[in-house]
């Protein structure tokens, strides 16, 4: 299906006129650009439904990845991308006398998560339709995404983020495929007559599960695959009993809004209520398909995978036991083998506070016949399990203890896989976190390390540079990133090198353009920009990054003629609003940059600028404008990261502790082409094991350091007396939990180093191309084939072109 420029414009200008009656030109930009999200979506429906069509005809496997959050940026260009059309429909945009980049930023960027375990959800639909691999994604349709972030004197506020304001032309709704999932009440085992125990339910609340499906669009492929996302309703039949407007909340409630937590675990009930609600809508609607298909049941896990992003949907397990237990009459053995074999589970962080557990209680109450099937698992497990490793293993591995129900070892222990996300992340699960479980079930555990897609965050978000890539080495990478080892070729290449240079400062006089729009700060775009952007968490340590700045100050101030490397230090991070420290720290980064950005002793050497809401769209800006990436969590608490590879993909050079997926980048890139500091994982195992560290007498050694931390306290920064204080206390009084004071040093050498090599422009260009050209192994594309391969078994290859589809049409 070829579409031209003349084509496209009559189309274009005949679903604008019916959606609106009116000339496209005296249109707003949210219409316009409503009118061509329509003009996409009619565009794409033949594909959306034949690629549908071809799966149930062909009986293929499929996949479903449920997860609570997707963040799929805007969708407008990605979609065009993928279509094959983007070229094509912006001349023809620009033809008409339109806006093309002012009609693509009016879309609303859906928050529908935190941060990386939602991106990364996003970046595997892209892959997996890419891949031409059947797969659908299961997930909540949140009324509110995640807050707006504002800054108010340097403080984080939050504000609603109302994303469906201006409706969404990608979704569809579809009533007709709506399911009810049922909470609370009272339950009872009934003899059926049949010698089977059937579940006799009393006083529960039904709620109806509408879901809304938008189309995956797969790169040049016409595929279009599924991400369903489901909304909480009053039945029709039950509105008679909702009286009050506090009844309708309860409902309403359920997927109104996306709880803000980021590798943190709150125990609330209306969590609990999201969690089983999609669950179940997830898995009710995967059953009524299978069905359809008339196959015996032992066919079910050769036609179906189900994978658990996290433990959120883990409660996948219990619910298809339920289905096919109490709804199916099959029995306990069979549809616990049905069930094993059918889902798989990914780990994302090995942070205590993350680990979902939840109170027996509230279970039993919410979901009373979810609990005894836990129960009756739990029982088997420990019958089985007992005399194979005695009780003291089982017992530290059971899903019921202490009183709550543990989610992580509820999806081990129902699942056939289970997987970290960065090989180091895959280790300490084995060896530390969950050590018990990989002594019982050694072939689960395996490493599927994280990917994004080069689609988005080369290809869209860098186009000039995708433009050189393409120029200099073909098209070929756009399917098979390995391709982009070509490009290495280049290395020595002094044109390829200073246009590498040219489309980089060219990126960051667009960030720049931004920064003095949007904050009036004025930057210099020959002055190295240092990036980074991820959630605020105390292990991500920030508060390294900014004392080093601190500590860069406190250099100017003392003699304001010293030649510095003039840098600018971007930040882009969210705390979540009940993470006071996080919330503390941010404040006292803008009380710092209002300093320093206003000093004039230090005029162009440094600014700071912490963008607003940082999210998938500010990514794609600031990603393309960074000379350092920085990746600096303490070792062996960032599972993976993925901002890491989006940056080295865009030419950053990374500055890292070897944490998560930055072992993996060191691996690629050499020792010679990326900045390593600080403690390893081992050293901060001996370091725990020996109870001896003492951040106090880190401080005594250096100088320094100390210096520095007595700003937090003297009144230099003004206005973060309190912030100041309890900063300095989680150091000194507490002892440094996340080990800053003891990479202090070691970090602020890697950054001399990188000043030092940022003066031979040369050499760093080259290290900036080597590092663009070692990235292709972080594709999700690759990922997903793994997925594909070792856990889903399904196939996507063959898929791809369409030529297993059409061989059976
Ligand atoms: C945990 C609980 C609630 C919400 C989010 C999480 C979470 C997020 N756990 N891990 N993550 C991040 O996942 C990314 C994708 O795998 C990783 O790259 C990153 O290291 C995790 O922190």
């Amino acid at each position: 299906m070829t579409l031209t420029t003349t084509e496209f414009k009559t189309e274009f200008t005949k679903v604008f006129e019916a959606l609106y009656a009116s000339n496209i030109k005296d249109a707003s930009s949210v219409q316009q650009y409503n009118a061509l999200g329509n003009f996409i979506k009619v565009y794409s429906s033949e594909n959306w439904n034949q690629t549908n069509q071809l799966y149930l005809d062909n009986q293929v496997k499929q996949v479903y990845y449920f997860s609570m959050e997707f963040l799929p940026g805007r969708m407008l260009k990605s979609n065009l991308l993928n279509l094959g059309i983007l070229d094509t429909v912006r001349t023809g945009i620009k033809e008409m006398g339109l806006d093309f980049e002012e009609i693509v930023g009016s879309e609303v960027d859906p928050a529908l998560g935190n941060g990386g375990l939602g991106r990364l959800a996003s970046c595997f639909m892209d892959s997996i339709a890419s891949l031409g691999i059947p797969g659908n994604g299961n997930g909540i349709r949140y009324r509110y995404g995640l807050f707006q972030q504002k800054f108010v004197d340097g403080y984080q506020v939050e504000l609603p983020e109302n994303w469906l304001r201006n409706g969404n032309v990608w979704e569809v709704r579809k009533e007709n495929k709506a399911v009810t999932v049922r909470f609370g009440g009272e339950v009872y085992l009934k003899e059926d007559g049949k010698n089977k125990l059937r579940p006799i339910y009393s006083n529960t609340q039904n709620i109806l599960a509408v879901p809304y499906d938008t189309g995956m669009i797969g790169y040049e492929n016409d595929v279009v695959n599924n991400l369903r996302l489901w909304s909480a309703e009053i039945p029709v039949e039950e509105e008679i009993n909702y009286k009050t407007v506090a009844d309708r909340e309860v409902v309403n409630q359920i997927t109104e809004v996306l709880y803000p937590d980021d590798s943190n675990y709150e125990g609330q009930l209306l969590r609990l209520r999201q969690e089983y609600f999609f669950t179940s809508a997830g898995i009710q609607s995967i059953v009524r398909f299978f069905k359809k298909q008339q196959l015996p049941w032992s066919e079910f896990s050769n036609k179906i995978a189900i994978h658990v992003n996290d433990t959120h949907p883990a409660l996948c397990v219990p619910e298809l036991m339920r289905i096919l237990l109490d709804e199916e009459g099959l029995g306990w053995e069979q549809a616990w083998n049905i069930t094993k074999r059918s889902i798989s589970y990914t780990n994302h962080t090995i942070m205590q506070e993350a680990m979902e557990k939840w109170p027996v209680q509230m279970v039993q109450e919410l979901l009373p016949r979810i609990y005894q099937i836990i129960e009756a698992i739990n029982q088997r497990h420990i019958d089985k399990k007992v005399p194979l490793y005695g009780e003291e293993l089982t017992y530290r591995t059971t899903i019921i203890s202490d009183g709550y129900i543990k989610m992580a070892n509820l999806a081990i222990i129902g699942s056939h896989s289970v997987n970290g996300v960065a090989q180091l992340h895959t280790d300490i699960l084995k060896e530390e976190t969950l050590r018990d479980f990989y002594e019982m079930y050694p072939s689960k555990f395996n490493n599927k390390t994280n990917g994004i897609t080069q689609r988005r965050w080369l290809h869209l978000a860098n186009e000039k540079l995708t433009h050189l890539i393409d120029e200099k080495i073909g098209k070929e990478w756009k399917t098979n990133p390995a391709e982009l080892r070509q490009f290495k070729a280049y290395s020595k290449d002094k044109d390829t090198l200073s246009c590498l240079a040219d489309i980089k400062l060219e990126n960051k006089q667009r960030f720049a353009a931004y920064a003095k729009e949007k904050y009036a700060i004025e930057l210099d775009p020959t002055a190295l920009f240092d990036v980074q952007i991820k959630r605020l968490h105390a292990y991500k340590r920030q508060l390294l990054n900014a004392l080093h700045i601190l500590d860069r100050y406190l250099k100017i101030k003392d003699d304001p003629s010293l030649e510095l490397q003039p840098r600018v230090f971007i930040f882009g991070a969210k705390a979540a609003p009940s993470y006071i420290y996080a919330k503390q720290i941010i404040k006292f980064i803008n009380a710092l940059a209002h300093l320093i950005n206003n000093d004039p002793d230090v005029g162009d050497k440094m600014k700071i600028v912490f963008v607003e809401n940082y999210g998938v769209s500010l990514a794609e800006l600031i990603i393309p404008a960074a000379d350092i990436s920085e990746q600096i969590s303490l070792a062996g608490k960032e599972a993976s990261g993925t901002s890491n590879m989006k940056l080295m993909l865009n030419g950053a050079l990374t500055l890292a502790t070897l944490d998560g997926a930055n072992i993996e980048i060191k691996d690629l890139v050499g020792e010679e082409n990326i900045f390593l500091f600080g403690l390893t994982n081992e050293e901060v195992n001996q370091l725990n094991r020996e109870g001896t560290y003492s951040a106090k007498r880190v401080l005594d050694e250096n100088e320094r350091l100390n210096r520095v931390l007595e700003c937090l306290i003297n009144g230099m920064i003004p206005d973060i007396e309190e912030e100041g204080r309890v900063i300095y206390d989680s150091l000194i009084r507490y002892n440094d939990e996340y080990y800053v004071l003891k990479d202090f040093e070691s970090f602020v050498a890697a950054q001399e180093r990188a000043d030092k090599l940022y003066q031979d422009k040369e050499a760093w260009n080259q290290k900036a191309l080597i590092n663009i050209a070692s990235s292709g192994p972080f594709s999700a594309d690759f990922t997903i084939m793994r997925y594909a391969d070792e856990i889903w078994n399904v196939k996507g290859k063959a898929i791809k072109n369409r030529s297993f589809l059409k061989g059976n049409q």
